[in-house]
């Protein structure tokens, strides 16, 4: 299997700016070398070409929506380009808008190949607003909305089917930041939500095997991995922190458990802000769980 890196140099749909760093931030933590020490094929695409961040306030509860289509159609192209070649795409994000244009992709690969799409949202956010109901405007904060169809036009219309894919294709790690509006929302589509009192009260390895539960042979596992689905106290580097995240051990797990499906087929790394972070640390942890993820493991384990 190939795997390869896809920078999206962009923070046009977050509220802070500095996530347009984040794909040169996962490359000076060696995101592409540690893979291959764990003997991957990895190729760096490089970065796509967007429009630069004009830094307006919000128009119809929208912020800088004509850009955000603009770099989700480049998205899109490209994602669906590297899994028709047969390759494991990596995003590096990027707000977390640009999953519009990464999973659109995914599931018109699976509508191509017939075969079923699990996405696991790991995140602090449900990211499931619209502009009706958005505090800020923020398009990071409306991907799994727009990908359910509930979002403008053309951002809906990425991809060959609307809506891009129905609400249970998702699972959702590590919750703990929902909006009032979108609590309505989420609770109206039956999202499949596993927030942080779940965590707390039956533990991350339950929480994954429920998330897990179901995957087959026929099923291509999405990962979209918002950095600040972590713990601050581990993961400073990430724009809108949200306390009582995952522990690292908990994250290990997480990923860990991924891993033993052998089913991941596509992931996204969004939502790293190295302007808010010291050393690059949450870069290189970032890069310590991708490589879990892709089944780093103490030992030689077998199944249970
Ligand atoms: C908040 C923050 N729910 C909003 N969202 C996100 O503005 O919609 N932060 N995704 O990372
Ligand atoms: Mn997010
Ligand atoms: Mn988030
Ligand atoms: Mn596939």
């Amino acid at each position: 299997q190939v795997v390869a890196l896809v920078g999206v140099p962009t923070d046009i749909g977050a509220g802070h700016r500095g996530a347009s760093m984040g794909p040169e931030a996962l490359r000076v933590a060696q995101l592409g070398e540690k893979l291959r020490r764990r003997g991957m094929e990895v190729v760096d695409r490089g970065n796509l070409h967007g429009p630069m961040n004009p830094w307006q306030p919000p128009e119809d509860g929208y912020r800088h929506l004509p850009e955000v289509i603009a770099w989700n159609l480049a998205v899109h192209t490209a994602i669906h380009q590297e899994l028709q070649a047969g390759r494991l795409p990596i995003m590096l994000g990027g707000d977390h808008c640009l999953a519009i244009g990464s999973i659109s992709a995914v599931a018109r690969h699976c509508h191509e190949q017939e075969r079923k799409l699990r996405v696991l949202w790991l995140d602090a956010h449900a990211d499931f607003n619209t502009s009706q109901v958005t505090p800020s405007g923020n398009i990071h904060g409306m991907p799994v909305a727009c990908l359910c169809g509930n979002g403008p036009r053309e951002l809906v219309e990425i991809g060959d089917r609307v809506p891009a894919v129905t609400p249970d294709v998702f699972r959702q790690i590590g919750i703990r930041s929902v909006d009032e509006g979108e609590k309505r929302l989420v609770r109206q589509a039956k999202m499949d939500i596993y927030d942080m009192r779940h965590i707390d009260e039956v533990g991350m390895k339950r929480t994954m095997e429920e998330a897990l539960e179901g995957l087959d042979e026929n099923t291509h596992l999405h990962v979209s991995f918002d950095v600040d689905f972590l713990d601050p106290s581990i993961a400073p580097g990430v724009g809108t922190t949200v306390r009582g995240g995952p522990t690292y051990r908990e994250a290990q797990l997480c990923m860990e458990m991924i891993a033993d499906t052998g089913r991941l087929g596509s992931l996204d790394i969004v939502e790293l802000n190295p302007a808010y972070d010291k050393r690059n640390r949450t870069a290189r942890l970032a890069v310590e769980l991708v490589e879990s993820l892709f089944g780093k493991s103490t030992l030689m384990r077998e199944p249970d």
